[in-house]
């Protein structure tokens, strides 16, 4: 387990659809410009062959911005590109036989849905945990119950570890669910379908930063 200072603020979680036909990668790299500081590689539908090779490239253009790239789901993606880290849900890969794969120096993130998951065994192998949803969002169809603010405090005095929370999370809500306890906030639609991506980043770290000096 890593400790258990987590220094992303911004964690941009892919999704290609959402980037309005611009290419991927120039969505990701004006992202990284405008200040997230860690990535994720969300796919659903590519064969392990795409997955890794789109991912090999996302990975070198993170390393320009010595910005961490995680992998979503796959341990073999991750194992095969040496990525930083890995995240899973509770549907996913157990996170204890990841670490087994993957070696206790990744990051490794698990998506909490409610109270109960924490409680679950191999829960405390995570570094950091996915508030998720902390608000439903049309980008995940599939998630059950949203956290909301009161959920998230709750879920902030119950545990130590880095809190990142995603689910429609936007410029406008950004400071509440700093100030409500998230560590980290996890955006998709609101970087890559914003008319600027750099711009949208950059608002968003300003919110952040807001939201801090309210906690
Ligand atoms: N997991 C929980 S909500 C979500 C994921 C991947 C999607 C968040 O997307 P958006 O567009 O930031 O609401
Ligand atoms: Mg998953």
């Amino acid at each position: 387990m890593k400790p258990t200072i987590f220094p992303y603020k911004l964690y941009l979680v892919t999704d290609e659809a959402l980037c309005l036909g611009r290419d991927f990668f120039w969505v990701v790299e004006e992202a990284l410009k405008g200040g997230v500081d860690i990535v994720q590689i969300r796919e659903k539908s590519l064969s392990l062959e795409d997955f890794v090779r789109k991912a090999e490239q996302l990975k070198a253009i993170c390393e320009k911005y010595h910005v961490p790239l995680i992998i979503n789901d796959s341990v073999e993606v991750a194992k095969i590109i040496d990525a930083e880290g890995l995240h899973v849900g509770q549907e996913d890969t157990n996170i204890m036989e990841a670490k087994t794969i993957l070696g206790s120096g990744k990051t490794l993130g698990l998506s909490l849905e409610n109270m109960g998951d924490l409680r679950k065994p191999f829960s405390e192998e995570a570094w950091y945990y996915g508030v998720s949803p902390i608000y439903a969002t049309p980008t995940k169809m599939d998630t059950k119950s949203e956290w909301g603010l009161k959920g998230l405090a709750h879920l902030r005095k119950a545990t130590d570890k880095p809190l990142v929370a995603i689910g429609r999370v936007k410029i406008e809500n950004a400071a509440s669910i700093i100030s409500h306890g998230a560590d980290c906030l996890a955006v998709v639609s609101g970087i890559c379908s914003a008319p600027s991506p750099a711009h949208a980043a950059e608002a968003f770290r300003k919110k952040i930063e807001e939201g801090s000096n309210h906690q």
